[in-house]
């Protein structure tokens, strides 16, 4: 691969629904622009992209990759994500280091939960567009496609091609700016004249597409107000600033199935869309203090952030990093700015799906990667300790679903805290950590599907074994009078006496209880602290009958976001679940926020919940709360619950 600049480069995640075809996409344009020289099958496992075991078994992304293709003298970085929702913090990783987001739409599904997720993740990039895949599908559309598209994210949405033929008969694609025709016929090329036939339909787009250019400048929207038109320079120049200042999404289509459309999208990408020379500095802080600072790919120093890592008990850790200024060298020290550590630098790698390249230096805009250091993990800055700077971390979704685990057996347990470890460090989007209250081991992620993998990867990474269940609530017992009792632990017969004698009187402060020794008797020999403890014990359980015990249950406040049309569903759903709604707040965007307080039993599947009332398009978050008395049926059931537990385990 020939050396590069800042300007010769673009970076491009690929997103959108789950199944769009992302990663055949990535394919197809890796082996046009013969970067790989097999075009590989996601459904054979022998795409570039889907190289992870888990992804091979399930035949879908789980994590971001990146793969380089070269087209003239441009080097394009696709980042290939997940459409499935559980793994939506690698596009937030992939976003937050790619100037542009290309959305992966399917001709036949058009705009759905994955095309929305895509469009909200690349919030941050200079250039959103789409390519409208799979057009030799039987129910193809790409009109209706292109008017969903419209419809839902504005008319900044143009065509800059249409189709040439449909399902069966899907042969190119007309360029809407040159107005030309490129078909291909087994994989080849071949560029023509717009037939006849599509004349007036690419007519009709190019005036939408001549209108979204002249809105990028004063200047050009002018001579458009003057004229009628723009010329195609002019037309390529619009589009060219508009990417940049986000108020044009351009529209692709083709067919990664069957190879067509790769030159017609390369050539967009390659000549219009932003280089990271044209990204604005990105924004941070000095590390000792809140002053702001920022970098671009015109400074000097090395800086990069960490997007992604990989955790691998052979290969070990293998840190992703997209250069913002300066460059990465082999053999180098860096500077991690986040952590205020140094991390000593072998050799630094290009990566081409699971290959990797050595280099001797990756240069500003570009990505890369390092293997084995020390302290970093995805978010950090890695810098020049002579001109430090921390950017701002990368916004990653917070867990919503925990299962509770426990090893196997005593080898798996040891293992399990640092693979565990290990496994957090590679995922912002899972914790784990231990619940004092019931002793569980509890992991968290963005869903089942993510736990699930997790729970794959302790086994096939690390070789632990565990089992998993739905956590236990904490519930907590109080009482609602103070009562007075005797506790009396005494045992004397054989080997060491023990005795304790105390009368206590217990009260009940909010959620605590307050225990106050009135009375008592020892005896001279046989009492020990041990004999009182019991004791005490004894008179607890004796007086709780007395004091009207009563069981508390763990609340939590619940914030759930959801397009309109589900609010009713939403809110009947939180009452079923005992929820009090505490208000709901439009946002802006024809969703509304929901705010409710539940009792945490209810919502340990509220992440499934909510994917199936609201269709995916939901997303909510909880904040543990406070204890509230539980309704008597409630905590009859709790308690029958537990006594049959106890049974079974006796
Ligand atoms: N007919 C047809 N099928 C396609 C096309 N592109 C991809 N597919 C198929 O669609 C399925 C999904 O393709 P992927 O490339 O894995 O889709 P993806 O968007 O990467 O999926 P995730 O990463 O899991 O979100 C596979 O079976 C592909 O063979 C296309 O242009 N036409
Ligand atoms: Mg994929």
């Amino acid at each position: 691969m020939s050396k590069h600049t800042a300007d010769t480069i673009r970076n491009v995640a690929l997103a959108g629904q789950r199944g769009a075809g992302k990663t055949s996409l990535a394919e197809m344009l890796l082996f046009t622009g013969k970067s790989i020289d097999r075009l590989g099958r996601v459904d054979d496992g022998t795409s570039t992209c889907d190289f992870d075991p888990d992804e091979v078994q399930r035949k879908m992304t789980i994590s971001t990759a990146v793969a380089p293709v070269e087209w003239g003298k441009v080097k394009v970085n696709l980042l290939d994500t997940p459409g499935y929702s559980d793994f939506v913090g690698d596009v937030a990783g992939a976003m937050a280091v790619a100037e542009a987001a290309l959305i992966v739409v399917d001709a036949v599904g058009g705009v759905e939960v994955g095309t929305e997720t895509g469009w909200d993740y690349s919030r941050g990039c200079m250039t959103r567009a789409f390519f409208i895949n799979k057009m030799d599908r039987e129910n193809a559309d790409f009109y209706r496609v292109l008017g969903a598209l419209r419809e839902r994210f504005g008319n900044k949405v143009v065509a800059l091609q249409m189709p040439i033929g449909s399902e069966d008969s899907f042969e190119g694609v007309v360029d809407l700016v040159h107005m030309m025709a490129f078909k291909w016929e087994g994989g080849k090329m071949t560029e023509g004249d717009v037939p006849a036939d599509l004349a007036d339909r690419a007519q009709e787009l190019r005036e939408s597409l001549i209108e979204a250019a002249a809105e990028s400048s004063d200047e050009l929207i002018e001579k458009y107000f003057s004229e009628g038109t723009l010329s195609d320079d002019e037309i390529i120049t619009g589009a060219h600033a508009g990417m940049k200042n986000g108020s044009f999404c351009p529209v692709f289509c083709g067919s990664s199935g069957k190879t067509i459309g790769a030159e017609t999208l390369l050539g967009v990408i390659a000549e219009q869309f932003p280089s990271p020379a044209d990204a604005p500095a990105r924004e941070g802080h000095k590390p000792d203090s809140e002053a702001g600072d920022s970098r671009s790919t015109a400074d000097s120093a090395f800086s990069a952030i960490v997007f992604k890592s990989t955790a691998d008990p052979y290969v070990g850790k293998l840190t992703y990093f997209r250069v913002v200024s300066g460059e990465a060298r082999s053999d180098s020290h860096m500077w991690n700015a986040t952590k205020g550590h140094e991390e000593r630098v072998g050799q630094i790698y290009f990566l081409k799906g699971k290959q990797q390249e050595a280099t001797s230096s990756i240069p500003a805009g570009d990505i890369g990667a390092v293997a084995k250091l020390t302290n970093t993990i995805t978010g950090d800055t890695l810098c020049d300790k002579a001109s430090p700077i921390v950017f701002t971390s990368i916004a990653f979704p917070e867990p919503v679903y925990s299962l509770a685990i426990s090893a196997k057996s005593k080898a798996d347990e040891d293992k399990l805290g640092p693979a565990l470890g290990k496994l957090a460090d590679e995922d912002p989007t899972f914790r784990f950590h231990r619940e004092q209250e019931t002793g569980e081991t509890l992991i968290s992620g963005l869903g089942e599907a993510h736990v699930d993998i997790i729970i794959d990867r302790l086994k096939r990474k690390f070789g632990v074994g565990v089992d998993s269940s739905t956590p236990l609530i904490p519930y907590r017992e109080t009482i609602q009078t103070s009562a007075k009792a005797q506790g009396r632990h005494k045992k004397q017969t054989g080997g060491r006496g023990q005795f304790g004698d105390c009368w206590v009187e217990f009260e009940p402060p909010v959620v605590d209880i307050r225990a106050k020794v009135y009375d008592g008797s020892f005896h001279p020999v046989d009492s020990s602290e041990m004999a009182f403890k019991l004791a005490g014990v004894a008179a607890l359980n004796a007086a709780a009958q007395k004091a009207h015990p009563v069981l508390l249950e763990p609340i939590v406040k619940a914030e759930v976001t959801v397009p309109d049309e589900y609010m009713g569903d939403i809110i009947g759903d939180l009452n079923g679940k005992r929820g009090r709604i505490l208000g709901m707040e439009p946002t802006g965007d024809g969703r509304q926020v929901v705010r409710a307080l539940v009792p945490l039993s209810e919502m340990q599947r509220y992440a499934i919940d909510l994917k199936s009332i609201a269709r995916g398009r939901g997303s909510f978050i909880i904040e543990h709360g406070h204890y509230e008395e539980m309704p008597a049926q409630s905590a009859q059931a709790v308690i029958d619950n537990a006594k049959k537990a106890q049974a079974s385990d006796e």
